[in-house]
């Protein structure tokens, strides 16, 4: 069929909207018509080139990044399904997870589904079951998909690995959310942290991971949660997600767990800018106190940056980095059972969406993001 999509030629480009063709899909594959796609700032790093799919995996594969369609965190209906398809029929509603779940590789077998072999075609795009593409240019180029799902665009054909199922009365604009921001920073506080009842917790940056690793803590039980950002109405907003404290840089934060703790500091921190380096790990670090835990949430130019930390800190002090993908969650167990939370009223997804946009709007969506203007924009098809 014909339909259109957002694609990213090179990075240090902007998104392309243009007509592509689009496959009908193989072997436990689906087409999924998407209802709506988040604008996460992982796409925004292919934009930037920070985040580059791993030369080795790439020479292994023998695939290329670019031209890619992006988007990540998308929600709709399937509307066929290929051969051999076994837990997907035609009008299924599914959030499309950005890491797909096999179910059978050792990762999966031990429930650490966030960690499935198949996550190593992320950055690479293809379709998981043969490594081809089911997009196509006008110009008859192989197009990758973002994440192994390519959601900016109204059809997209995944793996079945790729979907999960969820209720058809949930509005899957808002589920849409849980396929990628939601499930992380929840996921970060409540999975990576390990977020208990009575503690400190710090969250810097209050995007779309962070504002939901508010959420998750405050719902972990944590007695105070400290909001970092620059960004004056984030820090407000932050209050309505669970934030007890603000503050507008992490030198202001350091003062205020200070205060909070009696100089015991907070028992977790977790990053969640925009764009993380490894220069901001010990800041974070100097925030949690003896036993604590930092959690490293956010992405950036992953490849390329290194991490320093005080060996005192590791040691004598037991203080622990934790790395954290996709909120260190079971996509299967946990986008149904956050989204009943939603359903009960307990989480909050309407109030992340702070704009909407067609998906023409794709550029001016993350021009929007970069001057700090959204939570979350949203493309709805
Ligand atoms: C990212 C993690 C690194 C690969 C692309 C997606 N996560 C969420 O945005
Ligand atoms: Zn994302």
């Amino acid at each position: 069929m014909q339909t259109r999509a957002a694609i990213l030629w090179e990075p240090r480009t902007e998104w392309s909207v243009e007509d592509i063709e689009l496959d009908d899909p193989k072997a436990g594959e689906v087409k999924v018509k998407l209802a709506a796609s988040g604008l996460c700032h992982s796409d925004e790093h292919l934009v930037t080139g920070d985040m580059v799919l791993d030369p080795e995996t790439a020479a292994l594969l023998q695939l290329e990044q670019f031209p890619v369609i992006g988007g990540h965190e998308g929600a709709g209906e399937v509307v066929e399904v290929g051969p051999g398809v076994t837990t997907l029929k035609e009008g299924d509603h599914v959030v499309l997870s950005f890491v797909p779940a096999c179910g059978r590789c050792p990762a999966c077998a031990q429930g650490r589904q966030h960690l499935c072999d198949l996550g190593a075609l992320l950055l690479a795009g293809r379709q998981v079951g043969d490594l081809t593409s089911r997009h196509r240019s006008k110009g008859g180029k192989d197009l990758g998909i973002m994440c192994c799902v390519g959601t900016f665009a109204p059809y997209t054909v995944v793996s079945e690995t790729s979907c999960v199922k969820i209720d058809d009365w949930l509005p899957l604009d808002k589920a849409a959310l849980v396929g990628c921001g939601v499930t992380t920073g929840w996921g970060s506080a409540v999975n990576a942290a390990g977020v208990r009842p009575g503690e400190t917790v710090v969250v810097i940056g209050l995007g779309g991971i962070g504002m939901n690793a508010v959420q998750g803590a405050a719902m972990a039980g944590a007695r105070h949660v400290v909001a970092v950002d620059p960004v004056d109405w984030k820090r407000d907003k932050a209050a309505t997600f669970g934030a007890t404290h603000a503050a507008a840089s992490i030198e202001e934060a350091a003062a205020k767990v200070g205060e909070l703790t009696w100089g015991a500091n907070a028992e977790k921190a977790i990053l969640a800018t925009g764009v993380a380096t490894g220069d901001l790990v010990a800041p974070m670090m100097a925030l949690v106190g003896k036993g604590g835990r930092g959690v490293v949430t956010a992405v950036g130019p992953i490849l390329q940056e290194d991490v320093k930390l005080n060996l005192f800190d590791m040691t004598l002090q037991r203080k622990e980095l934790v790395g954290c993908i996709f909120g260190n969650a079971n996509p299967r167990r946990d986008i149904p059972r956050l989204l009943r939370l939603y359903e009960e009223g307990r989480l909050k997804l309407d109030e992340l969406v702070t704009a909407t946009y067609t998906l023409d709007g794709v550029n001016q969506g993350y021009q929007d993001m970069r001057e700090g203007k959204n939570l979350r924009g949203m493309i709805t098809y």
